[in-house]
């Protein structure tokens, strides 16, 4: 297996620390995506989205998209299971894994590339989208505040990857300046809890 990274960027950090908390290692290829390497033809050969990270596996197959890549690493790597075991167990990390990307992690992604000067690239770019997505973002921080005051990890006694998808997104909302998790009490319990797991250096 292949990974292609880019280190400090939040989407492939997820892969990273899920590969990290399986105990598993894989080759990475950086790509060199401040060059705009991820949209030259022989990556988007790899991956047409034109978006880090992927996983080549060793037959030669490519998977992008974060989530299905971690879908794919507890496929073949079941323990520790991080995606659930159960029926129920399942459905709940998928829902919250689900709520997480679309409540928070992207839309921290839409204010970085339509209120900041993103990766400084000539794409579109309507401030006034980027920040609504911010104020998205930080309503869910609160939702996700009241959360954890009743449980330790986003969907419940165990650790899964919602939390690391959480703690990306939360990572990158403090780099961009946008918040700070000390302004949320449970939240930044959570936050210890989940950055002291050695994976989290990842
Ligand atoms: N939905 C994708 C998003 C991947 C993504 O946006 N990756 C960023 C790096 S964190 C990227 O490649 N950005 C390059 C660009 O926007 O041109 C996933 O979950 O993996």
């Amino acid at each position: 297996m292949k990974l292609y990274d880019h280190p400090g960027f939040p989407n492939p950090r997820r892969v990273r620390i899920f590969l990290a908390e399986k105990g598993i290692q894989v080759p990475t290829e950086t790509i060199d995506v401040p060059a705009g390497e991820h949209q030259r033809p022989a990556y988007l050969k790899k991956n047409p989205s034109g978006l880090i990270p992927a996983l080549e596996t060793d037959s030669g197959e490519v998977i992008a998209e974060s989530a299905s890549i971690c879908r794919y690493l507890e496929e073949v790597h079941p323990q520790p299971a991080l995606m659930g075991e159960t029926a129920l167990q399942k459905a709940s990390i998928d829902m919250w894994h689900r709520r997480i990307e679309n409540q928070l992690f992207n839309p921290l992604g839409s204010y970085f590339h339509h209120s900041t000067d993103g990766l400084g690239d000539n794409r579109y770019r309507n401030a006034a989208w980027g920040n609504h997505n911010r104020d998205q973002a930080l309503k869910e921080l609160k939702s996700l505040d009241l959360l954890l005051a009743q449980k330790p990890f986003i969907s419940g006694d165990q650790f899964s990857v919602a939390d690391i998808t959480a703690l990306c997104a939360v990572d990158l909302g403090v780099a961009l300046g946008l918040f700070n998790v000390e302004d949320f009490q449970y939240l930044h319990e959570w936050h210890s809890r989940v950055s002291t797991r050695p994976s989290a250096a990842a």
